[in-house]
């Protein structure tokens, strides 16, 4: 993901109405921080999935393919041409900046993880690793590179058939996403004076992509995700001005329009992706991924930051998800209640993309002026911050699925989950893996119904404005000597898991002693 989310101000622009009118409706003073970072439950090991559990990697075109002629193409070329590559620390890139661009080649710009080039060696490195499935998104850009195309470019349905070939030989079942961030460069000529989803043509052209995904793809995958975080989308594009289309708009409400069209597209694909499955006779799960942190306030004590945390975690992470559950956005920070038809009940289960927790510090003088921070300076110990300064936090998983099962009492898939360490020796992602896993099983014993576990990501790839320096793959990519892979440890124990369907009872008190209750 961009900073919208690591940027101390991320909501600065959320009006005081946003926060003090919501105060009036719900229970005072929201949840508190609870000490610690993984759940106290222990219960007899082995901790194992059900059969069929799926395990695997998740990947997004732009990440790991070659580049298209699409938004964030032209925004890295720019970026190179006016200079604006950041180089603060990791995790703190500036809107319209990507850290560091510029410390790689050209060639690496451009191929990002040279996966075009190794699609069948690099599913074959997943199914070596015993992944049984793959998570992919197919680049809107590739199949209609130009605006009047009508139909698919037959380059760009060979690629993706190039792919689900190479899956189906290594018997990895097809996770596919259908938008990941990223839209074809003409999708932002203006018409009519909008742009981009806000076009009034803009339905139609996603339709037109779905319809060919579905003409061609349709019953090669059981999985499919419609939209990859459209919260982090809309923020990081529209309010925080660190993913295309680089807009800092007014605050929350401003969103509306964008929010709302991702939910018709939603909707849209929902249904073409049904009527498919139901022609040929062949089942598909649809849903989105939304991403999720546990936003906690920094200071118990401190009832503003408790109710600002409530509010923003309702806002960022359980608005959208409502939406596909009513057919209603319903938002107070957003300031909108509005019916979007054929939206009710379109999602078969509930995608999580998991990364941790974020702390809210209020401003009881400047209520507008809060922040978000990526972990408690005063917790470093605890929170564990990874390289972009994520705060860890693994209890707040099992809390999230617990949460999204009682909401919505569907299937859940965690469609992504990982950390940034670029070490060869990668020990604080396999710490990750054991404690959120921990977690999910848990999560499970208390009933919650998750059929699988995409880890982010298969490889080091491309993380949007942190450039190339956020790693955070299972395999390291050496970009100085031709994308050469080596698995980081990591890996192997991904594996191990994996064969196990869970984890061994060594494994646990290797990475123990776990909190007693
Ligand atoms: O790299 C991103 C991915 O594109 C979306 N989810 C979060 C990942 C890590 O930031």
């Amino acid at each position: 993901m961009g900073t919208s989310l690591r940027r101390k101000l991320i909501l600065s622009a959320l009006g005081l109405s946003a926060v003090l009118v919501p105060a009036l409706t719900i229970p005072w003073f929201g949840a508190r921080r609870l000490p610690g970072t993984r759940s106290s439950t222990n219960l007899p090991a082995p901790y194992l999935f059900p059969p069929g559990f799926l395990w695997g990697t998740a990947t997004a075109a732009y990440q790991i393919e070659d580049t298209q002629d699409d938004d964030w193409a032209a925004f890295e070329r720019d970026v190179v041409a006016h200079h604006r590559v950041e180089h603060r620390a990791p995790g703190q890139a500036q809107p319209g900046h990507i850290h560091k661009l510029t410390d790689f080649s050209e060639e690496v710009r451009l191929k990002k993880t040279d996966f075009d080039a190794r699609i069948e060696s690099d599913l074959a490195m997943a199914a070596a690793m015993k992944h049984s499935s793959y998570r992919f998104s197919i680049s809107w850009s590739r199949l209609f590179p130009r605006q009047e195309m009508t139909e698919p470019d037959p380059a760009g349905i060979a690629y993706y058939q190039r792919i689900f070939a190479a899956l189906d030989q290594h018997r990895l079942k097809p996770a596919v996403t259908l938008f990941h961030f990223v839209s074809p460069s003409w999708f932002w000529q203006e018409q009519g004076g909008k742009r981009g989803w806000e076009r009034a043509d803009a339905l139609l052209h996603f339709e037109r992509f779905v319809a060919a995904v579905v003409k061609h793809f349709g019953g090669r995958a059981e999985l499919w995700c419609t939209l990859n975080e459209p919260m982090v989308y809309a923020y990081a594009g529209y309010l925080d001005g660190t993913f295309p289309p680089l807009e800092k708009r007014s605050g929350p409400p401003a969103l509306v329009p964008v929010l709302s069209q991702l939910l018709r597209a939603h909707a849209l694909a929902y249904r073409l992706l049904k009527e498919d499955a139901a022609r040929r006779g062949k089942p598909v799960q649809v849903g989105i991924a939304q991403h999720v942190r546990a936003f906690q306030p920094l200071r118990n004590h401190h009832p503003l930051d408790r109710l600002t945390a409530q509010i923003i975690d309702q806002a960022f992470v359980w608005d959208f998800l409502d939406a596909l559950h009513s057919g209603q956005l319903r938002s107070k920070v957003m300031n909108v209640d509005l019916s979007i038809p054929g939206l009710a009940g379109t999602q078969d289960y509930v995608g999580l993309n998991y990364y941790g927790r974020f702390y809210v510090k209020s401003n009881l003088l400047r209520p507008t002026k809060f922040e978000v921070l990526m972990h408690d300076p005063n917790n470093v110990a605890e929170d564990k911050p990874n390289e972009l300064g994520w705060a860890s936090y693994p209890e707040g998983f099992r809390l999230a699925l617990l949460k999204a099962h009682q909401r919505y009492h569907l299937p859940l898939y965690v469609l992504e989950n990982g950390t940034a360490d670029s070490k060869l020796e990668d020990s604080d992602r396999q710490r990750l893996l054991v404690e959120h896993l921990r977690e999910m099983y848990l999560a499970q014993q208390q009933g919650v119904d998750v059929r699988g576990y995409f880890h982010w990501s298969l490889f080091d790839n491309f993380e949007w404005a942190e450039g190339f320096t956020a790693r955070f793959g299972l395999t390291h990519i050496d970009y100085q000597n031709h994308f050469h892979r080596t698995p980081r440890p990591s890996a192997a124990l991904y594996t191990r898991i994996i064969e196990n369907n869970g984890l061994d009872a060594a494994l646990l008190s290797q990475y123990g002693p776990w909190p007693q209750p």
